[in-house]
Formats: structure tokens, C-alpha cells, sequence
């Protein structure tokens, strides 16, 4: 056998034992529904931490909900992580997640306990964060616009063409948004206010921060968004500014389930008490995820915007994850709102 020979002979003979080895610990197939960066800091710590291989895929929350429904005879995905609550709960009011008590529990803040309770424990909150906007401070300067605080400045004629917000069937930002509005307005009002916001949005896009990465580049002067996802942009350099609406606003509690049947439960179970570890929270910041983290002992990042700064409103994740309420509200918003779009 030549020196190259045996050299090749070699590397195939590690890279099966690798293989094997990286086979002994097993698969864990995950939906990752928060921004990229987390998710793929995640998926490598933990497969470096566990040996157990994750093939991970990133989806957003609504399109997630959507995927474990219609796999729910034959799940393809072992555990959900991040993405707002709401479709974590309608997920677990049709029974397609399964309870879980982590012993990580008692290291968790109220907020994210009391989001298990409500389900029966089938999900559970991993962070929070407020819901508002970030609008490009160049674009509105240049443009010679007042700078919006409050949600009805997002009505000013000026701003027509000139804000971007997702879509709410297929991102949980834009449901948090859209059930936060009627939970500040009452439904007809706010549905009054969104065909108004109709006039000046130019683009409802599938993912929640992409209207406030598009401002960042310039492409639109304000996103609606969660205003992490708009701290994340001023923290890359980007002339973008962060707002919490005056009349008060939502917040999201980013939840975790594991699914029904997964095929891998013991890693599902594995990789969900390693999500609620504060040494695994506090990766957020690494990835400039700037959410509050669920664990009481994680490093909350300098740059998350702080719940006692913002005016929340009591936001009834009971009433708006329940399955009737969100395809009420997503069939009327489809009706009102998306059949007249720009
Ligand atoms: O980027 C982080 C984040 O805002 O993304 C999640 C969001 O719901 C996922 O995007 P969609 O709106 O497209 O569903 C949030 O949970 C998270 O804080």
C-alpha cells in the first residue's frame, strides 16, 4: 500500500469511527423559530456539549404551528424552540406537544412557569420581549418626518409606502401585533386601525424582523417588530432607532415544546432541561439575541430592552393562543386586511 493509501485508508477508518460514535448518541430533529444566528449557536453547542446530532431547520412560528399540524400522524420534528407563544399554546390545545416537568422549573421566572401551567405543560417560556418598531432616523430626517412614538403616529400620511411589518399567518411577531392591537383598541378598532396602517405599509413580509433588517439597509424607513429585533440592528451599526409605543403594547413569552411522537424523545427531553440552563441562555447575547431569558440565573444582555421601561399591557396569552381566537383573527385579517394589500 502507498503512504497516500494508507493516509486515505486511515482517514476513512476515523471518519467512520466518528460517525459511529456521533450515531451512538443519536439524532434530534429541531425547528428553530427564532433568528438564524441563535439558532445555529445553538444547534452547535449542544451537538459539541452532547455528542447527539441536530438537523435543524428555521421556520417561523406560524409556518411551524402549520408543519407540526399537518406531520401530526407522523411527526418529523422532535422539539420546537423559540417563536412566540400564541401557536406554542394552540399547539398544545390540539394536543400536538407533549407535557414535560424539566427539573430546570424552579430556576425559571414566573412568566415563563405560569406559560407552562396555562398548557399543561406542554410548552414553556425560554424568553420574553415587547413588541414595537425601529425606524431608520436617516430615512425620517431626510425625509423630514416626525419621529413616531405612539401607534397612531403610524397613520400619518407622510409615512405612506414607508413601513413594513410581517404577515401574521406565517410570523408570530405580526400576531403578537396584530392580537396586541385589539387587546389595547377592542377587535372593530383595532381592525379600523390596521386597514388605516394598510395605506403606509408597503410590504407585509413571512418573517417578523425582517421589516426592521430592511430598515436598517435603507430599504424602508420603520418595521414593526419586537424591539430586541430592532436593538439587534442598532447594535450592528445601522441607523436605526427603537420605539415602545406610547399607548402601551405587547410582549411575547418565546416558548419550547416537544412534539407529539417525536422519534427522539429522550434528546428532545435532553435538549429542552439544556435550553432552560442559564449557561445556555446567557449564549443569547453572542448571537445578539437581545430577549429577557426565562432562567432567573441567566446573564440578562446590557442591551434588552427592559419590561419596567415599557407600557405592557396585560397581554391574555390564554385568550389569544387559544386555536378559535388566532384563526378568527388571521381569517379576518386574510379578509380586511391581506385581500386589499399593496
Ligand atoms: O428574531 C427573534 C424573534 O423576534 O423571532 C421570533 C419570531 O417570532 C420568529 O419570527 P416570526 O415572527 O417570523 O415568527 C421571536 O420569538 C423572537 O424573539
Amino acid at each position: 500500500m502507498t503512504r497516500v493509501k494508507v493516509v486515505a485508508a486511515y482517514l476513512a477508518a476515523g471518519a467512520s469511527i466518528f460517525s459511529f460514535s456521533a450515531r451512538a448518541e443519536g439524532d434530534l430533529n429541531l425547528i428553530c423559530s427564532a433568528d438564524v444566528v441563535i439558532c445555529e449557536l445553538l444547534q452547535e453547542t449542544f451537538q459539541k456539549e452532547t455528542g447527539i446530532s441536530v438537523n435543524m431547520v428555521r421556520l417561523s412560528s406560524g409556518e411551524t404551528y402549520a408543519k407540526v399540524r399537518a406531520e401530526a400522524r407522523n411527526p418529523k420534528t422532535d422539539i420546537w424552540w423559540g417563536g412566540t407563544g400564541d401557536p406554542h399554546l394552540q399547539a398544545a390545545s390540539e394536543d400536538l406537544t407533549v407535557e414535560y416537568k424539566s427539573p430546570m422549573l424552579s430556576e425559571l421566572h414566573d412568566w415563563a412557569v405560569k406559560q407552562a401551567e396555562s398548557a399543561g405543560y406542554k410548552t414553556i417560556g425560554v424568553y420574553a420581549g415587547a413588541l414595537g418598531w425601529g425606524y431608520n432616523t436617516e430615512i425620517l430626517g431626510k425625509k423630514n418626518i416626525k419621529e413616531p412614538a405612539c401607534w397612531a403616529d403610524l397613520l400619518a400620511p407622510e409615512l405612506k409606502g414607508e413601513i413594513q411589518m410581517a404577515n401574521p399567518n406565517s410570523s408570530g411577531t405580526a400576531y403578537t401585533a396584530l392580537a396586541s392591537l385589539v387587546q389595547i383598541m377592542g377587535e372593530d378598532p383595532a381592525f379600523d386601525y390596521l386597514k388605516k396602517l394598510n395605506e403606509n405599509i408597503s410590504q407585509y413580509t413571512k418573517s417578523g424582523s425582517a421589516p426592521v433588517k430592511a430598515a436598517g439597509r435603507g430599504e424602508t424607513a420603520l418595521g414593526i417588530v419586537f424591539l430586541h429585533d430592532a436593538v439587534a440592528q442598532t447594535v450592528e451599526g445601522f441607523p436605526v432607532k427603537s420605539v415602545a409605543p406610547c399607548e402601551g403594547t405587547g410582549y411575547e413569552i418565546g416558548s419550547m415544546s416537544i412534539i407529539k411522537g417525536a422519534r427522539n424523545m429522550d434528546n428532545a427531553k435532553k435538549w429542552y432541561d439544556w435550553a432552560l440552563k442559564p449557561e445556555t441562555q446567557s449564549l443569547m447575547r453572542e448571537a445578539k439575541s437581545f430577549q429577557l431569558p426565562s432562567n432567573k440565573n441567566a446573564e440578562v444582555p446590557k442591551e434588552a430592552p427592559r419590561f419596567e421601561d415599557i407600557k405592557l399591557i396585560d397581554y391574555d396569552f390564554v385568550t389569544y393562543g387559544d386555536p378559535e381566537k388566532r384563526k378568527s383573527l388571521l381569517e379576518r385579517w386574510d379578509r380586511e386586511i391581506g385581500a386589499s394589500a399593496n
